[in-house]
């Protein structure tokens, strides 16, 4: 085998390496540390706007419970339904629990069975009280409540 082409491009650019990092070198072992590093006049650069994080409250659905059974957010905080238990359960507010399909929020059991997750977004401070149809009445049984702050 012959290296003569790549072998001359290869000690080339070993050389220019060389070179600048002994000028890297110097130039850091000569420069005394500036107080304004980094600082160069002009406004910082503009980065895209992130949403703020979401506050996130989680709630299980045990069997015949909601744990935590009242809860207190600030509004616009996420809770999240977990179906932990070995039964479907859903989850209605209590004023529409003669017409669950009704209900601008809540779950149905068709879609809340075991391992499920349900999540709402309360934006508007109130209080809201809700029940698993299946295992609760208002109040009694499975239900609770989950009071939104401004
Ligand atoms: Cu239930």
């Amino acid at each position: 085998m012959r290296w003569v082409g790549s072998g001359s491009t290869v000690r080339g650019r070993g050389v220019a390496a060389l070179v600048l990092l002994g000028a890297g070198v110097i130039a850091t072992s000569t420069c005394a540390p500036d107080p304004y590093d980094g600082y160069d006049g002009m406004p910082p650069p503009t980065r895209p706007a992130t949403p703020p994080a979401r506050p996130v409250v989680h709630v299980q659905a045990r069997d015949n419970s909601f744990q935590e059974q009242e809860i207190t957010v600030v509004a616009g905080t996420e809770v999240v339904w977990a179906n932990v238990g070995r039964n479907d359960h859903d989850v209605v507010p209590t004023e529409f629990e003669d017409d669950p399909a009704a209900a601008p929020w809540g779950v149905a059991r068709e879609a809340f069975r075991p391992r499920d997750v349900y999540s709402h977004v309360f934006d508007a401070p109130g209080t809201y009280v809700y029940v698993c149809t299946i295992h609760g009445v208002k109040d009694k049984g499975m239900a609770g409540t989950i009071t939104v702050t401004a």
